[in-house]
């Protein structure tokens, strides 16, 4: 059993704790060797809007959803009111806008990073059609990822590279509005096998900096090699207020993109940690975004998505069981165990109760997995797109 006291902290920190879903999340995504077909899947933007409107109905804490241009907004700002309409009726509002510059042909040799400045120009184009966009649809976010870099040693100038990277993220950042942000991710490979031009927080960060300071460092967890310490990485972005915010998913191996907290939960946990350990010496929030960044080839699309959010709750709420003031005496006395055991029995805390309590006193099914599975929500979408879906291509080649 929790004290009242440890509820009450699970409580007040559930209550200002909201996840944004990826649009690209509910449709059928595969990996390189083909996909497996889901009859239930999105594929239109207004299916994908829906679908996020039915984990955000059944869990009340997803209000936003992540929007992928050439994906969500084909026309570009010509769908902007469609995407306004669809948000009013699913209520949810536009999250980040993410420009896609990797899946042209142009694309080839890179896009800001390309050596033709008449690509480069292009990718520049479309990024400042994704801050008008930004602007039309009031998100606040422009969430920067870049597949850009080279498969064999010598092939491109990975300096050269870098200064037209830093010029076209100044020239991003000179057309945000003031209350607008842009969050620079990095990713240490693939598509590139050799070089990846912002590989690692160090380049994403160097690259903020000099861009302005409206650009920040997003931190996609799968984004690591394996002996990686990202909490590190992300308590060293936030004591430096360079951290933007997170593309939460898990991984056994590289970017896998599986549901978070399915193979590693401490690691999750250990990184909320350093978020509230901050939060709690500053006495203040930290201003991140916390976004869901995953593909579901095998599970079924929304029910993972309910149980990523249903995961993220739990460990955020373990996080904020830490406690604070004796963990900072006993980092102060070197207590080493006993420091430790600050974090572990946390995380050994079974928060489900109370984090029941908190779903039933805001009206919110008490389990929003079997909420949404009594919905026949699945049953009817399946109806509808089933014979559409199935119809689909699976082949990678
Ligand atoms: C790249 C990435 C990026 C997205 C994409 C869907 O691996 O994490 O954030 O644009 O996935
Ligand atoms: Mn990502």
């Amino acid at each position: 059993m929790i004290s009242d006291k440890q509820t009450d902290r699970i409580i007040h920190a559930l209550d200002a704790f909201h996840i944004e879903l990826p649009s690209w999340g509910f449709a059928n995504t595969g990996t390189r060797f083909g996909k497996f077909l889901q009859p239930a899947a999105a594929t239109s933007t207004a299916e994908k809007f829906a679908d996020a409107g039915q984990v955000h109905r059944v869990t009340g804490v997803c209000p936003t959803i992540a929007l992928h241009v050439l994906w969500d907004l084909p026309n570009g700002v010509g769908n902007c009111a469609q995407v306004q309409a669809l948000a009013a009726e699913h209520g949810l509002r536009p999250g980040s806008i993410n420009p896609n510059v990797f899946q042209d042909q142009n694309y080839k040799h890179g896009s800001l990073g390309n050596p033709d400045p008449a690509i480069r120009k292009e990718a520049l184009d479309h990024i400042l059609d994704c801050v008008e966009i930004q602007k039309r649809l009031g998100s606040r976010d422009l969430s920067l990822w870049f597949a850009d870099g080279s498969n064999y040693p010598g092939t491109q100038n990975i300096r050269h590279r870098r200064r037209w990277f830093e010029e076209g993220l100044k020239a991003t950042h000179a057309a945000l509005a003031e209350d607008q942000r842009m969050m620079v991710e990095y990713k240490p490979f693939e598509p590139a096998f050799y070089h990846t031009d912002i590989a690692d927080w160090g380049m994403a960060l160097a690259l903020s900096q000099a861009a302005g300071p409206k650009a920040k460092v997003l931190v996609d967890t799968g984004h690591h090699y394996q002996a990686q310490n990202i909490e590190q990485i992300v308590a060293w972005l936030l004591d430096m207020n360079m951290l933007a915010g997170f593309h939460f998913n898990d991984r056994r191996y590289a970017d896998d993109d599986l549901t978070m907290g399915s193979i590693d939960p401490y690691q999750i946990f250990r990184i909320f940690h350093e978020i509230r350990f901050y939060e709690w010496e500053r006495g203040a929030r930290a201003d991140i975004a916390y976004v869901v960044d995953q593909s579901h080839n095998l599970k079924g699309k929304i029910e993972a998505m309910v149980q990523t959010v249903m995961n993220a709750q739990e460990l955020y709420a373990k996080a904020a069981l830490v406690d604070h003031e004796q963990l900072v005496a006993r980092q102060r006395s070197t207590d080493l165990v006993r420091a430790e055991s600050c974090l572990q029995d946390a995380f050994k805390t079974d928060v489900r109760p109370a984090i029941v309590e908190w779903r039933q006193a805001r009206r919110l099914p008490a389990d929003p997995l079997e909420a949404f599975r009594q919905s026949g929500y699945l049953e009817r979408i399946t109806a509808a797109r089933g014979e559409r879906n199935l119809s689909g291509s699976t082949a990678y080649a």
